[in-house]
């Protein structure tokens, strides 16, 4: 919930002094907004809107509230209840009876997760559906950590992005089970082919996301954790064993090729030594570009709510407010922000924010000295054509960062080995550490614009 101050009332509308119609420009990209005439409103407004926010699909709620009323004073007898949000609201039982019967009949089912799972908290229900029916979990970006990485059942992030074994695998389903999900381009490649195969469930509580781009076969509008328990009450064990063997095949024919561990300042080996060393309650945000989609693929999160990202909007300049703000609520964890250069300079201001706070923020700036991501595209897509994606003039990023009162290091590749990493993680404080990217180093593998998933270009992870 945003509240923001608006010009007096009697100004609305004048091109007063840095008036700006808030109300109008946070239509499109709020889930709904007020501008207050009365402070009396306040009463219902305010609890309005922390009710919106946070029922159903959650979403951010503006409050716009010009001066007049600011300074205005209201009389009244009590205070307003604080607001609560709506209880989860359930599925209809026979359509939770069909799904039943669907996965029972199904003999290559995947569920395919995303954000939605993290928003209606509901991973143990996940994992237990998953387990009692020996069922292969497939995440979005947006649903990295609902299920753990590294669990028998876990196929990893599907789509753009994703492995090879993952897409493939998800190509030869016959049920597709999409649980929180919104099916992205991201994820799903060109949608008419993605998932061949498969017959669609899929269960979201906003009613707007069913049967948008896919249409399935069974749909319901409801909370994914609700319909998860009524399912689990009902649904059979299976042990999948075929289906099981069948993966293993998919595996060993497209294996995860990892860099070799003499490339120590490959971004990949960059990020699995963090993730060798951070504990699963430690919390990673990113900011947007390919360091994004290196921690996507090689960091494992192993809990939800532990990897902080900006998927849908892939707002640059998003990692280091948000370790800030997950530092403030999780002071005794440790917040790793991995950024790019381009990134961080978009809110680098806040490098004074961090230094006043002195939270555990510790930030992997994974310097290239480009846009990588854009560099990329115009690599393999656009001849070449290099244009606006490299920095002529960059910052000295551990001198800036000094200047802000803030510890900062320049590591070397070979330093990823040594105990330096292990020292920066556990010292306490902010810290930012300038790690070397080789700029021509691309995310791979990678769905072509507008190509299905089966069609990845690129080496197996690592090109
Ligand atoms: C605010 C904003 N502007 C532009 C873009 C488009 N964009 C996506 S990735 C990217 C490059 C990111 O560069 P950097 O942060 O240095 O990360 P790298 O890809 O090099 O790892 C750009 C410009 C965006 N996502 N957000």
């Amino acid at each position: 919930v945003a509240i923001t101050g608006q010009v007096p009332s009697a100004l609305i509308g004048t091109d007063a002094f840095q008036e700006v119609d808030t109300y109008g420009l946070s239509l499109p990209i709020t889930k709904h907004n007020f501008l207050v005439r009365d402070a009396a409103e306040l009463l219902e407004v305010i609890p309005a809107a922390f009710h919106l926010a946070e029922s159903g699909r959650p979403g951010p709620v503006v409050v716009d509230v010009p001066k007049d009323v600011q300074m205005q004073s209201v009389e009244f007898e009590r205070w307003p209840e604080p607001a609560r949000k709506d209880p989860p609201v359930g599925c209809d039982p026979d359509d939770i009876a069909r799904l039943a019967e669907m996965i029972h009949k199904a003999n290559r089912p995947v569920l395919y997760i995303g954000g939605g799972i993290i928003t209606s908290g509901c991973s143990k229900e996940l994992r237990q559906l998953a387990l009692q029916n020996s069922i292969p979990v497939t995440s979005t970006l947006m649903g990295l950590g609902a299920f753990p990485a590294g669990d028998p059942l876990d196929l990893g992030m599907l789509g753009m992005h994703g492995s090879r074994f993952t897409n493939h695998a998800i190509e030869e389903a016959d049920l597709l089970l999409a649980l929180g999900v919104r099916f992205d381009d991201r994820a799903t490649g060109k949608v008419a082919e993605f998932c061949p195969n498969a017959a669609i469930a899929h269960i979201d509580i906003d009613p707007a996301e069913i049967d948008k781009i896919k249409t399935s076969a069974l749909s319901t509008a409801g909370d994914v954790g609700e319909a998860m328990r009524q399912l689990i009450k009902i649904l059979p064990e299976d042990n999948r064993s075929s289906w099981h063997a069948r993966l293993d095949e998919l595996r060993r024919t497209y294996p995860i090729e990892w860099p070799a561990p003499e490339q120590t300042g490959h971004p990949l080996n960059w990020i699995r030594a963090l993730g060798e060393r951070l504990e699963p309650a430690d919390i990673v945000t990113t900011d947007v570009g390919q360091h994004q989609m290196w921690a996507a693929q090689a960091y494992p999160v192993r809990a939800p709510r532990t990897w902080l990202t900006s998927g849908g909007l892939g707002t640059m300049g998003f990692g280091l407010p948000a370790a800030i703000g997950a530092a403030l609520e999780k002071p005794e964890q440790r917040t790793v922000c991995i950024t790019g250069d381009g990134s961080l300079l978009m809110n680098i201001q806040e490098l004074a924010t961090l230094a006043d706070l002195q939270l555990p923020v510790k930030i992997f700036l994974f310097n290239n000295g480009h846009l990588g991501l854009v560099r990329q595209q115009q690599e393999l897509f656009y001849g070449r054509r290099y244009h606006a994606v490299e920095f002529e003039t960059s910052p000295d990023f551990v001198t800036l960062a000094r200047s802000f009162g803030l510890e900062a290091h320049r590591m070397k590749p070979a330093d990823a080995t040594g105990g330096w990493l292990d020292n920066i993680l556990t010292a306490p404080g902010p810290c930012l550490v300038d790690l070397p990217i080789q700029s021509a180093e691309n995310v791979f593998p990678m769905v072509p614009p507008g190509g299905a998933n089966r069609e990845m270009i690129g080496g197996e992870i690592h090109a």
